[in-house]
């Protein structure tokens, strides 16, 4: 964790942004936590903020978060993977265990992910914890946060959950990494506000795609296997002077759309 990363009066500018977003992006979905998915119960999930979004820029390629992701990464340039609100609500579950690389087609492993919680978060609201020196493993293991069975977490979890678990609460305006390969989970929020948090995920440049695989960031652009991931869904986030631009459109299923967990086209907004 790096303290007051961010300034009060930092937080104070991107908090309404981030959180309007959410709700401009969760518009459609009237849901009771009950009647949700056991992973949406977890959080609500708005990726790629910066792109419909141009007033997230500064908080999602915000030049001292990018510049300690390259630092950590001992990497001479960064690029995004993706930005995205995780909000737990209030009474929402437990983030399930699991590594983050397994989810992304990258071949080299140096990408991490900056965890932003815009109103601090505790133990009771849902602060994240993490198996120390989990990272420094070779192995990949995928674990569907997605669609979460029958089975206990736990026990699909226990390859990874090599170590007791370090719960980390993080103040406002500080901010907590972790790498790809850190074995992780968040706790349920038990307050009875929504824990608001913003993430970027941030790899080396030059990092390739490998063989394993689908993701929009890859996807749409067409980057094959074995080649560089470098477009403008993946801009460079260290070192930059400028914002950058709105990509390409998606073009999404009109009820994938509307779930709000990627950009809108025009014609929702
Ligand atoms: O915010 C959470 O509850 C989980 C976040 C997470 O798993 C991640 O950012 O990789």
């Amino acid at each position: 964790m790096i303290d007051r990363l961010l300034t009060a009066a930092e937080i104070d500018r991107y908090q309404p942004i981030v959180r309007a977003a959410v709700a401009e992006r969760k518009r459609f979905d009237n849901r009771a936590l009950a009647e949700k998915s056991t992973y949406e119960q977890s959080f609500l999930q708005c990726m790629n903020l910066w792109e419909d979004f141009a007033d997230i820029r500064p908080l999602t390629f915000n030049a001292k978060i990018a510049q300690a992701a390259a630092e950590l990464l001992a990497a001479d340039a960064v690029r995004l993977w993706h930005d995205q609100a995780l909000f737990k609500e209030p009474g929402g579950r437990v983030t399930d265990p699991h590594q983050d690389l397994p989810y992304w087609p990258m071949t080299e492993e140096q990408a991490l992910t900056a965890w932003i919680p815009l109103n601090g978060s505790t133990v009771e609201n849902g602060c994240m914890y993490y198996i120390p020196a989990s990272h420094r493993t070779s192995d990949r293991t995928f674990i569907d946060i997605f669609r979460r069975g029958e089975e206990d977490p736990l026990d699909q979890a226990s390859g990874i959950l090599t170590a007791d678990p370090i719960h980390v609460e993080v103040p406002r305006g500080s901010i907590a990494f972790h790498h790809g390969l850190t074995a992780h989970g968040a706790n349920a929020n038990r307050t009875n506000q929504t824990r608001e948090v913003h993430t970027m995920i941030f790899f080396a440049d030059g990092t390739t795609r490998s063989q394993s695989g689908k993701h929009h960031a890859v996807d749409r652009t067409n980057i094959q296997p074995g080649t560089a991931i470098a477009s403008e869904v993946t801009p460079i986030a260290w070192p930059r002077v400028d914002l950058p631009q709105t990509p390409q459109p998606w073009h999404l299923d009109p009820v994938l759309e509307r779930t709000g967990a990627f950009p809108q086209s025009k014609r929702l907004r």
